[in-house]
């Protein structure tokens, strides 16, 4: 990419930022495709905004009610809404299922009147006292029932949101001890619960959010391949699927790009969390790209180069403000994460792939490296 082309990029990363949806493919139409980013739609989850508690801290921001910060949604450029069922329904234990549906059909219509759609619906089974010892594979039988039931209200607040699709990210599902649960008997156990589901509503689809631990020691489906895995023990393993988040594969030891063309080979990437990771941490959800913009540039092309987005899938953020940011500018993390995908979606576009096809063939995997790493210093 030239100089001048740069700065044209700039520019309409600029005006990109101001519009959202229709307007982005107009935009793009009448930029003869240039910016092209009009295929991907974007969401986020009401926990991204947040008061900046961390375990050894309390909250240094205010907090923003729901209603607020779902008006914050289309000025940051975003279209779409990822819940967990309490996000939706507050404290929806102690309401009747009728009364769940009822207040689930509600924040549909005020989604509406913000312009706005429900990606999906996350079951949150790891804060109540009951799931201390985990949800779907605790040693309790009742505990067990108490996460198939709530699941199955899971269901129920997706189809009042007029989303098929399910998040199961199985917080504390797996050991802070080895000893303490059967590993086989556990995975049978993960089996039944999403039985349970895929057989309560034949429309929904289920993407597992793999993660390897925190909080716990070890999880049973720590990566994407034992999502996969697990999916083909299910009754119905077309409607079993995966969200990857980058930082999950990153702790996993994995490269979260490669995790997302191991999905994409088997139709299987419905939702993805972008965001970034320094090293083997707690799993930190920084900025997209706020680490390693190479690994980042990977996840947007891999995406783009096998139409990631065509059938409906939305490009997720699960991105944590920094502690250190005051409230005025406590949404930054999203929006930057945003600009910095559309922007390396543009160096994606803008390679010359007929080179990079030579240099391969030619396997002269140096000026390759070469030929990434100036076009992501904005030279060629
Ligand atoms: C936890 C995590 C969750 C899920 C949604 O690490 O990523 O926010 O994405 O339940
Ligand atoms: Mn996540």
């Amino acid at each position: 990419m030239g100089r001048c082309a740069a700065v044209q990029v700039v520019k309409i990363d600029e005006e990109m930022g101001k519009c959202s949806g229709q307007e982005l493919k107009f935009f793009n139409f009448i930029n003869g495709g240039v910016a092209m980013a009009g295929t991907f739609r974007f969401t986020f989850g009401p926990w991204n905004i947040h008061e900046g508690a961390d375990p050894f801290g309390p909250e240094v921001r205010s907090t923003i009610s729901f209603n607020d910060k779902l008006s914050l949604y289309k000025e940051l450029g975003f279209d779409g809404v990822q819940f967990h069922d309490d996000d939706a329904v507050p404290d929806l234990d102690s309401l009747s299922r009728n009364e769940v549906i009822e207040q689930a059909k509600a924040v549909r219509n005020t989604l509406k009147d913000h312009g706005l759609e429900a990606e999906f619906v996350a079951p949150r089974l790891w804060e109540d006292p009951r799931t201390i010892d985990g949800a779907y594979t605790a040693n309790d039988p009742e505990v067990r029932r108490y996460a198939r039931e709530r699941s199955r209200l899971s269901l129920d607040i997706a189809e009042a949101l007029d989303t098929d699709l399910i998040v199961l990210w199985l917080a504390r599902e797996g050991t802070y001890i080895r000893e303490s649960k059967d590993s086989k008997t556990a995975t049978d156990h993960l089996v039944e619960a999403i039985n349970g589901m895929l057989n309560a509503n034949p429309d929904i689809r289920i993407a597992i959010e793999p993660k390897p631990n925190e909080p716990m020691d070890h999880a049973f489906l720590p990566t994407t391949g034992h999502a996969l895995a697990i999916a083909a023990l299910t009754d119905d393993p077309d409607r079993v699927g995966v969200n990857i988040e980058s930082a999950h594969a990153i702790l996993a030891g994995m490269d979260p790009s490669d995790e997302m063309g191991f999905a994409l080979a088997f139709d299987k990437l419905w939702s993805v969390h972008l965001n970034d990771q320094n090293g083997l941490k707690f799993d930190q959800d920084k900025s997209f790209g706020s680490v390693d913009l190479r690994r980042a540039f990977n996840q947007v092309r891999i995406l783009d180069r096998h139409d990631y987005g065509k059938r409906g899938e939305w490009v997720g953020l699960d991105v944590k403000a920094m502690r250190t940011q005051k409230d005025a500018v406590s949404t930054r993390h999203l929006s930057n994460s945003r600009e910095a995908f559309l922007a390396l979606l543009e160096v994606s576009r803008s390679l010359d792939q007929n080179r990079i096809d030579e240099l391969i063939a030619e396997r002269d995997y140096e000026a390759l490296d070469r030929l990434i790493i100036m076009a992501l210093l904005g030279r060629t």
